[in-house]
C-alpha cells in the first residue's frame, strides 16, 4: 500500500512507520512547555529522527480534553519557526497537526509534507482544497464533538460501524474534491469523544478498517485510556501499555504508529519485524 506525501511515496507493505510527536504547546499535559523554545523543539525533533522516527508531527494546539482554543496567530507563531528550521536542516518527513487551514497553508508553503487533521469531520472545504492542490499527505482522524467538550458525554449506538461509516463518507467526499486516494491515511482517533469502552471496541475491531484500503494510523501513546483501564496516573509511566497496544494493532494491520516514545517504539517494531521473518538471518 502506497501513501503519497507530495513527492515522497511511502511503501507501507514492508514495515510500519513511526510518527514522533513534537508538541510546541505550553499546556500539553505530558510534555507541557518542554519544547516551547524553538531551539529545544528542533533539538527534540532531531533526537527523534536519530532514534528512527520516519515522520515528525509538529503540533501547536493542545487537543487534550478541556484545553483552551488557540488563535491562528498564536498557533502559527509556535509551529512555523520550528518547521522552518527543521526543513532547512533537511529533517525527514514533516507533518503538521492542525485544524486551521491558514496554519496548514503556511506549513505547506514552508515544506511540510503531511497535514494531520483531527477534525476531518469539518464541513468547511478549504482544508481539503489545500490538500488537493498541494498533493500533501493527509491524516483524516475521527473525533466526536470538539476538544473542549468531547469527553463530557461521548455517545454512539455502535461505535465501530459509526466510525467506519464516517470514513466511507469522508473518503468519497475527498475524492470528489480532487484529493487522490493515495494521499489519505485514516485514524480512529482514540480518546477523541470516546469513553473507555468505545476506545476498546475500536481497538479490538481495528482490523476491519483495513477493508477501506487505506493505511490506518494509530495514536495511543500515554493516553488516558490506560489510566481508565489500568489506573496508571502518570502519563510517562504508560509506556508498556502503549507499546503492547501498538504492537497488537500492527498485528491487526495498522501501518503507522504515532508516539511520544520513538526509540522504544522503533525497538519494539524492529523485534516485531524480525519475528515476521522478513529480514532473514
Ligand atoms: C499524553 C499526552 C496523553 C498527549 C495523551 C495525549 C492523535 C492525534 C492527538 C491521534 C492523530 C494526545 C494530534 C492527543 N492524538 N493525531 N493527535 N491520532 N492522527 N494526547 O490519536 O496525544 S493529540
Amino acid at each position: 500500500m502506497i501513501w503519497q506525501c507530495r513527492q515522497q511515496l511511502w511503501d507501507l507493505s514492508h514495515r510500519p512507520l513511526v510518527m514522533g510527536i513534537l508538541n510546541v504547546t505550553p499546556d500539553s499535559f505530558s510534555d507541557g512547555g518542554e519544547y516551547e523554545d524553538p531551539s529545544r523543539a528542533v533539538e527534540r525533533a532531531m533526537t527523534m529522527v536519530h532514534e528512527g522516527a520516519d515522520i515528525v508531527d509538529i503540533g501547536g494546539e493542545s487537543t487534550r480534553p478541556g484545553a483552551p482554543e488557540v488563535s491562528q496567530q498564536e498557533e502559527m507563531k509556535r509551529v512555523i519557526p520550528v518547521l522552518e528550521r527543521l526543513v532547512s536542516a533537511g529533517c525527514s518527513a514533516l507533518s503538521v497537526d492542525t485544524r486551521k487551514v491558514e496554519v496548514a497553508r503556511a506549513a505547506v508553503e514552508c515544506g511540510a509534507s503531511i497535514i494531520n487533521d483531527v477534525e476531518a469531520s469539518r464541513s468547511d472545504l478549504a482544508m481539503w482544497q489545500l490538500v488537493a492542490e498541494s498533493g500533501v499527505g493527509y491524516v483524516a482522524m475521527h473525533m466526536q464533538g470538539q476538544p473542549r467538550t468531547m469527553q463530557h458525554a461521548p455517545n454512539y449506538s455502535e461505535v465501530v460501524s459509526e466510525v467506519y461509516a464516517f470514513f466511507t463518507e469522508r473518503l468519497d467526499a475527498m475524492h470528489h474534491l480532487g484529493i487522490k486516494k493515495q494521499q489519505v491515511v485514516l485514524d480512529v482517533g482514540i480518546g477523541f469523544g470516546k469513553d473507555l469502552s468505545h476506545n476498546l471496541e475500536l481497538l479490538r475491531s481495528i482490523e476491519c478498517f483495513g477493508k477501506l484500503e487505506r493505511p490506518i494510523m494509530l495514536g495511543v501513546s500515554r493516553k488516558s485510556l490506560f489510566k481508565a483501564l489500568l489506573g496508571v496516573e502518570e502519563p510517562s509511566r504508560r509506556l508498556p501499555a502503549g507499546l503492547a497496544t501498538a504492537l497488537w494493532a500492527v498485528n491487526q494491520g495498522v501501518k503507522i504508529i504515532r508516539t511520544h516514545d520513538v526509540a522504544e517504539t522503533v525497538q519494539a517494531l524492529a523485534m516485531w519485524e524480525a519475528l515476521q521473518g522478513k529480514n532473514q538471518l
